[in-house]
């Protein structure tokens, strides 16, 4: 967690990957940092201009060369934190970048300069309104998103675009709140507002509009956070040779003998851009021995934090499975969607097929394994077409406070549909709404959200 009384303290980070690279970045950000650039640049000090690329030394106090690079200066506001920043180029080795980290910390040390926590670059962004908090977690999203797809929607939401569909909705919630709160004032009128305000009609539109970006919301969680699926079925039925062909490789050992996979063997797949991560588990038997037991002990944990559970039958022996499907449906307690899938259905007569909410497919052959991955897609919640080219990056955190907004938006209605309306709850709920909505940039957030939130961003962001 940020420490929050050494907010103003200058601070330095390697802000690139650990490991070798072609080239390593250490960045200084603090409000006077003029000791470091002079500590650092030596007599080259005074080259150094704004936001220009200034090919330099790196000294030490002795004036002996660390590392030589491209040292660059944003002066405040204009930088990432929107304070004064030094950037300094240097060569991606961890040793010579962790000399360069010592020796600003030497120079600075007059200043109070220290090492950065994970996140407090960004969270200096956010102070310094550079960025606001929805912005800054796209940041973090960006770096961490693991398809395509999701770093699209999430450079998305760092240009601003969740935020600005969050203002829109807040702006026309204070709108119809202050039309309300002026007719408190005059209780005669109070009972032709509704209709001359059309403040249930304004009030339909606003809960519409949030409907929609809930909806976004969710898929860019979805996109966000993946899925976890976990394939479970009695031993045998193909479980393993289904994550390989899902996979496209030789990830889990498949063989003729039951009993086959002990361990759980997790492999991520990027299905049309959702990231999957598909869990191979012990087939379901009452097995005699340790090793085994133990391997089904691991698949009904892994069935109690799926997001999908998918139960694989051997089309051959079709009658064989409800004692595992008991077994399952034993561990699944939330509503976790199960989908039932039918392999090896090219040792029967029949075609690939969705039938009965079951997916017929063989896993050997690869027929029907993409009406798998639509099901798939489908159970955990996305819907084709809900944004288009515009979806949006979100975290779980968004959909909460959208999904509280709702809720006092529908008790709003309830207010005014009664006979009698209760304008004051009526624009108690608008200003509950609009909190809530606020949460998402930041415009309201506590203390401790913002620390959690900054405190998950890696070292040197
Ligand atoms: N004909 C046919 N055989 C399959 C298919 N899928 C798997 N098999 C065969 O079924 C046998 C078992 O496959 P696995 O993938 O190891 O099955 P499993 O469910 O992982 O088995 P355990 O790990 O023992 O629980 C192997 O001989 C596979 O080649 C299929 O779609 N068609
Ligand atoms: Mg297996």
């Amino acid at each position: 967690m940020v420490n929050r009384m050494a907010a103003d303290d200058p601070i330095v980070a390697i802000a690139t990957a650990p490991g070798r690279g072609g080239i390593g970045i250490v960045r200084v950000s603090g409000a006077s940092i003029a000791p470091v650039i002079d500590g650092l640049l030596g007599a080259h000090a005074a080259d150094l201009g704004a936001r220009h690329a200034l090919y330099a030394k790196f000294v030490g106090d002795d004036g002996a060369e660390i590392d030589r690079g491209i040292a660059l200066y944003f002066p405040a506001p204009h930088s990432y934190t929107g304070e004064n920043v030094l950037e300094l180029q240097g060569h991606g080795g961890p040793v010579v970048l962790r000399l360069l980290v010592a020796r600003c910390l030497q120079a600075g040390r007059t200043i109070g300069l220290r090492i950065a926590e994970p996140g407090e670059f960004t969270q200096r962004a956010f102070l310094n309104d550079r960025l606001d908090l929805a912005q800054a977690e796209a940041v973090a999203d960006l770096i961490d998103a693991s398809t395509e797809t999701a770093a699209r929607a999430a450079v998305r939401s760092l240009a601003g675009e969740l935020s600005r569909r969050a203002h829109a909705l807040t702006a026309a919630l204070t709108e119809l709140r202050m039309l309300v709160e002026a007719t408190l004032d005059f209780p005669e009128e109070e009972l032709d507002f509704l209709q001359t305000s059309d403040a249930v009609g304004r009030l339909a539109r606003i809960r519409d509009d949030l409907h929609q970006l809930l909806k976004q919301a969710q898929q860019g969680a979805l996109l966000r956070d993946g899925l976890s699926i976990v394939l479970v079925g009695a031993p045998n039925v193909g479980k393993s040779s289904l994550l390989n062909a899902l996979a496209g490789a030789d990830v889990a050992i498949v063989t003729a003998h039951p009993g086959t996979t002990r361990d759980r063997i997790a492999q991520q797949i990027d299905v049309d851009g959702i990231a999957l991560n598909v869990i191979d588990t012990a087939g379901l038997r009452a097995a005699t021995e340790e090793v085994e037991q133990l391997g089904i002990a691991r698949t009904l944990a892994e069935v109690e934090r799926a997001d999908v559970v998918v139960h694989l039958v051997d089309a051959t022996h079709l009658a064989d499975d409800a004692a595992v499907l008991a077994r399952v449906n034993q561990r699944i307690g939330r509503a976790v969607p199960l989908l039932t899938v039918v392999n090896k259905i090219d040792l029967i007569p029949g075609t690939p097929r969705v039938e009965d909410g079951r997916v017929y497919l063989s896993a050997k052959t690869g027929a029907g394994l993409d009406l798998l991955r639509a099901e798939l897609k489908r159970a955990a919640g996305w819907e084709q077409g809900v944004a288009g080219e515009s979806q949006i990056l979100a975290r779980e955190r968004h959909v909460q406070a959208l999904d509280r907004a709702r809720n006092h938006l529908g008790a709003a209605g309830e207010h005014a549909a009664r006979r009698v309306a209760h304008l004051d709850l009526f624009a108690e709920e608008l200003r509950l709404a609009a909190n809530a909505i606020g949460e998402i940039t930041g415009a309201l957030s506590a203390d401790d959200l913002l620390g959690a939130i900054f405190s998950r961003f890696c070292i040197g962001k």
